[in-house]
């Protein structure tokens, strides 16, 4: 077994059974521009800790799995420039070689669940790109969704993809996709959409408790809870639409591909919103954190009856 790295307040937790919930660092270190970056994460994991559960972000350090942690290390990776975004693919290369990098949604799930963690808060997973059927660009995330048992909190998928295929692989992948408290998807800035939810729950105990059924039928992978974004930070569908545009050809005409295109889309449409779309992203991201703590919490309690 590869030895985790637990931060003080996550081994406590581990120690007294306390909810834990798992947060990624791609955000911080690839989604958003420093210092927001470092007071989002530290932003977030308070309001995890006022929910009445301990925040466990993941990153790799010198070859060391982090599970949670400590301020300095938040800092210094906040900071750091070049650090490897992994997924998958390349964890356990980083882990091997004595690197370090930056978890995104498929490699905080394996580290979480390693770490015995079930929910993991996020901003929006990563899915199938527009351009796909020639790029074959589909993230990794939705792979992981189906294969590994941690439900995923997020504003849904971003809105740079290709939702209506994104959502359509999840089908395929026989991941449950969950609205909260609405009948149509969220798509990350936007609260609504005309995509249907295929699955809708309005409280946290009734996520944890489909949670814990899937474990208990043996049935593998995790649950996608897609979280609409408060109704005051909303941006509309009808003004982002021409700008993600905007941003897609610029990346096509610069010649961006793979793990690049994800930070520059994201980049690009900070500054073509003069950083609304970051305002967004951090109020979202705090509330999907708030979600995920009180569905740890429920989780917690029905597996301690
Ligand atoms: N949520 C955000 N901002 C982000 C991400 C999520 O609000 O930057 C990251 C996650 O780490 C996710 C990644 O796994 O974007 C998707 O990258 P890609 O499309 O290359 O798979
Ligand atoms: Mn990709």
């Amino acid at each position: 077994m590869i030895p985790l790295h637990f931060s003080a307040d996550v081994q406590a937790a581990r120690e007294k059974n306390h909810p834990i919930v798992a947060l990624e660092s791609t955000i911080i270190t690839h989604g958003m521009p420093y210092p927001q970056n470092v007071e989002t994460a530290q932003l977030v994991e308070a309001d995890v800790r006022e929910k009445g559960a301990v925040p466990a972000t993941i990153a790799v350090l010198n070859g060391k799995l982090h599970i949670g942690l400590e301020a300095d290390g938040l800092q210094a990776l906040g900071q750091a420039k070049d650090v490897a975004k992994l997924s998958r693919a390349d964890i356990a290369a980083c882990i091997a070689s004595g690197g370090t990098g930056a978890t995104t949604v498929a490699a905080t799930m394996i580290a979480a669940n390693l770490a015995g963690i079930s929910v993991f808060a996020t901003g929006g997973i990563g899915g199938v790109h527009r351009g796909a059927e020639s790029s074959f660009d589909m993230s990794a995330d939705l792979q992981e969704l189906a294969q590994t048992p941690v439900t995923v909190v997020g504003a849904g998928a971003k809105a740079i993809l290709d939702l209506p295929k994104t959502f359509e692989v999840l089908e395929t992948l026989g991941v449950p996709v969950i609205a909260v408290g609405q009948d149509t998807l969220p798509e990350f800035w936007s609260r609504a959409s005309d995509l249907p939810a295929p699955l809708r729950f309005d409280t946290a105990a009734e996520i944890a408790k489909a949670h814990i059924t899937r474990g208990v039928m043996g049935i593998a992978g995790g649950q996608l809870v897609c979280n609409p974004i408060p109704q005051n930070d909303e941006i509309p569908t009808a003004d982002l639409q021409p700008i993600i545009t905007q941003a897609l050809a610029e990346a096509e005409a610069a010649g961006i591909a793979a793990k690049a295109v994800t930070p520059f889309l994201l980049g690009r449409i900070f500054e073509l919103t003069d950083g609304r779309s970051l305002t967004a992203n951090i109020a979202l991201v705090r509330n999907n954190a708030c979600l995920a703590a009180e569905i740890a919490t429920e989780i917690n309690k029905m597996k301690s009856v």
